[in-house]
């Protein structure tokens, strides 16, 4: 522990300026409720004035929130602490001179999975700024999904080179993963234990000071950073690992003719003492900007020490095969499709086919990454005639997205369900025939959210998702 950084920030006192670079889904609401807490006393939110961002400045200072989609508590937040004169967006980043702590939110994809090459431009460009102007005794935390080694490696050869100070003895360093979730980012930032690992003890503890400010359920657990890193990349592999198991259960399922919700919920029966059985859903697929590349952050962390690895001559990466099945999805649902159209002699090539849903995730607006995409793209190869819907996505880069489902569903051959929304739970087989005009539409459901006895008995082909006691069903003749 270095005396001379113990002393910078004993003279510093406790943290009251906070500066957070990346005004996003992470960084617009960990600013507010910085800005909120009461120990602090001002919050800059640094923001590049781009063409395609620098609009959220002015938008954050009339206290509106740039964030697309419901999230619960966050623009009254954004109104209170602007109004009480303690937050402040700027694009000038010389102010980071003076905070005591900066916090970085920047998105971290990945240029190419296969060679597991991250995009890690903008955060770069983020830690030079950071680097350039901050004063001894300060605070760095990165709060982005980052490769296991980045914050003691990359981060702080950055920091240092650009301020000409050294970390852990002029300022400290620290990552904190975010755990948030789109439509609850406020609450899961104060309600979810938060992982803080600093490059040292010291940083650790000034970290902890930053984040139980804001937590009000969640507790801090404290390790080093390297940890924190893996902690973060593999809660997210993990999950998509589970998701992996049940989507190929789901495959095996279907081939045996059996319902996979039935054996789901089998497993899931077995309860007790020491006994977890967290088993997910099956589904169309993952999206989103988590689970589709932090596998690959865990992966690249791994193999910068694969010379200590012991692992299996030859094998692929268990976590890297589960994300192909899971990219696999929506593959399967294209061939769900062909399937069917099969089954009442038509060819994919000119058919109509309808897409619900456009979001990652259920009842919300968020696209990114989304299996829908690699459907429809799979539709346009085969020469169909896709056509989208989706009640919450606005608008999104290169596809047309319907308000009236109506729209979509006239004369619609197909119809696939990539998306869980509330509207999709209550669709109806009577109206949905009438409105495609077709003697046996498909519907693929990826969400299993129909009942499929209620469209086969209209007429419908049914494909479902792990449905294999439906998806061979005899087709009725309505007259
Ligand atoms: N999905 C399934 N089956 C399931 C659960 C999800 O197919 O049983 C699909 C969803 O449809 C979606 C994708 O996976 O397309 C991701 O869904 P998600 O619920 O994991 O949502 P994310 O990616 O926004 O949130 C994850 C969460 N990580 C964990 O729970 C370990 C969240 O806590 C993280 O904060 C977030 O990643 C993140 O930002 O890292």
């Amino acid at each position: 522990m270095s005396d001379k950084l113990k002393k910078l920030i004993a003279d510093r006192g406790s943290i009251k300026k906070i500066g957070v670079i990346g005004m996003g889904y992470v960084g617009i609401p960990s600013a507010m409720l910085y800005a909120d807490a009461p120990d602090f006393d001002l919050v800059y939110g640094f923001q590049r004035d781009s063409k395609t961002s620098g609009y959220k400045i002015d938008m954050l200072n009339s206290g509106k929130s740039p964030l697309k989609g419901e999230e619960p508590g966050l623009e009254e937040l954004i109104e209170k602490v602007v109004k009480a004169g303690k937050f402040k967006c700027t694009s000038d980043f010389s102010m980071i001179s003076e905070v005591d702590a900066v916090t970085l939110a920047i998105q971290t994809p990945f240029k190419n999975p296969k060679d597991l090459e991250p995009d890690f431009g903008a955060l770069m460009d983020g830690l030079k700024l950071a680097g350039k102007y901050i004063s001894p005794g300060a605070l760095v935390v990165l709060e982005s999904t980052i490769t296991p080694g980045t914050t003691d490696g990359m981060a702080r050869k950055i920091l240092e080179q650009e301020s000409g100070m050294m970390a852990g003895e002029d300022f400290a360093l620290a990552h904190a993963p975010e755990r948030v979730m789109v439509g609850r980012l406020l609450r899961n930032i104060r309600e979810h234990d938060r992982i803080v690992g600093g490059i040292d003890d010291i940083s650790t503890k000034r970290a902890m000071e930053l984040y139980s400010r804001v937590l009000t359920q969640g507790k801090i657990i404290p390790m080093s950073a390297m940890s924190a890193e893996v902690t973060k990349t593999s809660e997210n592999t993990f999950r998509d690992l589970q998701i992996a198991a049940v989507n190929e259960l789901a495959l095996y399922c279907e081939a045996m003719g059996i319902n996979v919700y039935d054996v789901r919920a089998g497993i899931d029966s077995l309860k007790g003492e020491g006994i977890t059985r967290a088993i997910l859903w099956p589904g169309a697929g993952v999206g989103g900007h988590c689970l589709t590349k932090d596998t690959y952050h865990l992966e690249r962390g791994a193999k910068l020490a694969e010379d200590k690895l012991d692992y299996l001559e030859g094998e692929e990466s268990l976590f890297v095969l589960a994300r192909h099945i899971n990219d696999f999805m929506p593959r399967h649902m294209f061939n769900l499709t062909k399937a069917g159209l099969e089954r009442i002699g038509k060819d994919v090539k000119g058919s109509k086919v309808a897409i619900l849903g456009w979001a990652f995730i259920n009842d919300s607006d968020d696209a990114r990454n989304t299996p829908s995409e690699i459907y429809r793209d799979l539709l346009l190869e085969a020469g169909a005639n896709p056509s989208v819907h989706d009640p919450h996505v606005i608008d999104y880069p290169g596809v047309t997205i319907a308000r009236d489902i109506g729209e979509v569903l006239k004369n619609s051959n197909a119809i696939a369900i990539f998306a869980g929304h509330q509207e999709y739970k209550a669709l109806e087989a009577k109206a949905i025939k009438k409105m495609s005009g077709m003697e046996h539409p498909i519907i693929v459901d990826g969400r299993n959210i129909i009942g499929p006895d209620a469209f086969i008995e209209k007429g419908f082909v049914y494909k479902g998702i792990g449905r294999g006691d439906k998806n061979d069903h005899k087709i009725q003749n309505i007259q």
